[in-house]
């Protein structure tokens, strides 16, 4: 394959909602530009992009897959992104290292859920759109009705550029206000003529409306508009291409995918619109603000964004080329952990087909294996630029929480590894061991996400594995002072054990004067590592006890602090007054006055009115307005405040306060509230008692799981 330089590259992701077309698209655009001879179909398991086990099983895209056409003289990278939302972490790293979105709408339901998503990313990332509405063919195509909507949601930078002439069964032709002409499909030819006379005057306003937008982008090209009324097709295409990368002008263009109709001209349209590598005015930059400017000359640049294990080959690692060249054989250093890795081999993706060349330019999107540790978000540099750390890749925060234990505990190993393995090439999920809920909590985007981790596990590890509902770290605490004592005796042939606490707990609370019913000899606060405080006064008077014994009774407190006498969980806020106790001249040692704190506290604990806490989130759902009411009632019902609301635009967001134990599974039902359209964010606030009949049943609950055990 031949080396193509910056200028001739151009870099897409095909983005959208969810089954609208963007696997048949990019098999097209390679069958368009010669790479393939064949067209598969998604149904028929044979296309270059769905070629993973779960996508041949499920018919759907699950990772983005990189592939390249050849048109025009160009080589136009494609990045076919999967269009659940649940995947759009795959959408966040594919619209971070490519110049423009493809967004690809399906005409018969216009703008969907992972239109919304792709616009969402694309807007945050500034990344350049073009609409194609595809499936033109099929029966209940509406194109008036998608451009429309896309106006309505996206706004009026998206322009008309073909529309269809005989949409539904027999489409074959587009009007082109470009090109200036009718395009006519026939099979996997296309012809063009003069646009007939019925739409010429509909084209030709149109046109006039697309010049003078266009135009708009430059002073220069604006100067020559007012001076001759028009402008040329090299104006024209120049004044759209700085328009498409400042975002100014979101063209829409016409497609069937499936019938390979438009999308010959699609690519010559990206070839001429969108802009090369080297030629866009928001370049990518490093950490430090410097700009990467996809400089052949400069020294090497290249980006992790994707990385995947190969069965065969290992590790593949996906580069995005920001400056220089990589060539095979070429020592780099891996500039944010400086480790030193040789690039075995530049690989050219198409699919899963991998083609080595001798190197690739400043722009290319190429793959390599065998590096040593190159994760995503690495950048590799040469010696002398070590300073170059592109920009991490954001990936969206998990909502979604499972818990994961292998069904056989022989297994625990290999499912602790599978799980690493999957959150290593997939920065959407997350995976915690937590050792306050003595789980492993693994994040996702949804219930699509983690059915898709079950997947794994089912068919490629063949591993059993149980996922449940991840437990709630509840706090303990009390709600009123409280007295008790506790006398540890034992004799046990030789030496005895003796050790007697006498103990007042009260409520901690922020700011509390340092005083009590005793008198204060030493003052300890502790802040817990779980949120909260321990006061430990020792408020001895007459040595009773020594203040040697006092950090064993405090250990046998922080011991039952750390599982509290209610439910296990950790307990907060307490100041303990050490009082009196007793002393035996030979029997008393550490683990009597350690076991007689502990006791001492826990039924002094007892005595308190003890409280369960539990964990309060701040929650902001974002929904189409008219679906606020469902959501709300639903909010309440999971004892949510509902603290305010905004509205922007077609949205509103809620502002409440919700308790995490009804939160579980909440972004499955928010989806099917909205249609799939909401979004929400979660965090921490505060601790808080819960009501008497949640206490109760949890007590219950906690009393018959310890009865199990036993
Ligand atoms: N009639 C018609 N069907 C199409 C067209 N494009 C795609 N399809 C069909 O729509 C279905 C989904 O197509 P895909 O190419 O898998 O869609 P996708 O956007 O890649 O889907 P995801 O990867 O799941 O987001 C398949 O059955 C295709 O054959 C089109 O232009 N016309
Ligand atoms: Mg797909």
């Amino acid at each position: 394959m031949k080396i193509y330089q910056t200028s001739d590259i151009r870099n897409i992701a095909l983005v959208g909602g969810a089954k609208a077309g963007k696997t048949t698209m990019a098999e097209a655009m390679a069958f368009n530009g010669g790479v393939i001879n064949r067209r598969g179909t998604v149904d028929g398991k044979n296309t270059i992009s769905d070629y993973r086990d779960i996508e041949l099983d499920r018919k759907y895209s699950v990772e983005t897959t990189l592939m390249y056409t050849e048109f025009g003289g160009k080589k136009i990278n494609i990045l076919d992104v999967p269009g659940f939302a649940d995947y759009q972490g795959e959408l966040a790293a594919a619209l971070n290292v490519v110049e423009a979105a493809v967004v690809v709408v399906n005409a018969q339901s216009g703008v969907e859920v992972g239109t919304e998503i792709a616009n969402r990313y694309a807007a945050k990332l500034n990344t350049p759109m073009l609409f194609v509405v595809n499936h033109l063919d099929a029966e209940k195509a509406n194109f008036d009705d998608s451009v429309n909507q896309l106006k309505d949601f996206f706004g009026s930078k998206c322009t008309v550029l073909q529309f269809p002439v005989n949409q539904g069964l027999g489409f074959n032709q587009v009007v082109d206000i470009v090109a200036n002409k009718l395009l006519t499909f026939n099979g996997d030819k296309m012809e063009m003529s003069d646009i007939p006379a019925a739409f010429a005057d509909k084209a030709e306003e149109m046109r006039m409306a697309l010049v003078e937008e266009a135009a708009a982008a430059d002073d220069e090209l604006m100067e020559k508009y007012f001076e001759n009324g028009d402008l040329t097709a090299d104006e024209l295409t120049k004044a759209l291409k700085l328009a498409i990368d400042k975002r100014d002008l979101f063209p829409i263009l016409c497609t069937s995918a499936k019938e390979n109709m438009g999308v010959a001209r699609l690519l010559e349209f990206i070839g001429q619109n969108v802009p090369a590598p080297n030629e866009v005015a928001d370049a990518k930059k490093t950490k430090d603000g410097k700009e990467l400017k996809c400089d052949a000359a400069a020294p090497t640049v290249a980006f992790a964004f994707k990385s995947s294990k190969d069965k065969n080959l290992g590790e593949i690692t996906y580069l995005r080329l920001y400056n220089g060249e990589l060539a095979e054989s070429q020592d780099v250093i891996n500039s944010v952990n400086q480790s030193k890795e040789r690039v075995s081999q530049v690989l050219v993706c198409s699919g899963k087909d991998r083609q080595r060349v001798e190197k690739a330019v400043a722009g290319d999107i190429v793959c390599t294996i065998k590096l040593k540790d190159v994760k995503i978000n690495h950048t590799l540099t040469t010696p002398k630029n070590t300073d170059d750390v592109v920009s991490e890749i954001e990936f969206p925060t998990p909502i979604y929480q499972v818990a994961v234990k292998a069904a056989n505990s022989n297994d625990d190993e290999k499912v602790g590894a599978a799980l690493k393995d999957l959150a290593t090439y997939d920065r959407s999920l997350s995976l915690e061991n937590s050792r306050e809920l003595r789980q492993v909590i693994l994040g996702t985007q949804g219930e699509l996400h983690l059915n898709t981790v079950k997947w794994y596990f089912e068919n490629q590890y063949k591993l059993a594995v149980n996922f449940t509902a991840p437990n709630i770290p509840y706090r303990e605490t009390i709600t009123k002072s409280a007295e008790a004592m506790y006398r540890h005796k034992k004799q046990s042939g030789g030496s005895g054990q003796f050790g007697e606490v006498h103990m007042l707990i009260e409520p901690y609370y922020d700011g509390m004067p340092n005083q009590t019913k005793y008198p204060i000899r030493d003052t300890q606060e502790y802040p817990l590592e779980w949120g909260g405080k321990l006061v430990f006064n020792n408020c001895i008077v007459g040595g009773s006890i020594d203040a040697r014994f006092m950090p064993a009774i405090l250990k046998g407190i922080m011991e039952k602090m750390e599982q509290g006498p209610l439910t296990g969980s950790y307990a907060r806020d307490i100041v303990v007054n050490i009082y009196d106790g007793k002393m035996h001249p030979v029997d008393s040692n550490e683990t009597a006055f350690k076991i007689a704190g502990r006791t001492a506290f826990r039924e002094a604990f007892k005595l308190a009115a003890p409280k369960i806490k539990e964990p309060i989130y701040d929650v902001a759902v974002t929904v189409p307005t008219e679906s606020q009411g469902g959501v709300m009632t639903d909010l309440q019902g999971r004892r949510a405040m509902v603290l305010g609301m905004d509205a922007e635009g077609k949205y509103t967001t809620l502002r409440a306060k919700a308790p995490l134990a009804e939160m579980n599974r909440y972004c499955t039902a928010l989806s099917s509230l909205t249609s799939g359209r909401g979004t929400f964010t979660m965090t921490f606030s505060s601790y808080e008692l819960v009501p008497t009949d949640v206490q109760q049943a949890l007590l219950k609950a906690y009393e018959e799981a310890a009865n199990e055990e036993e």
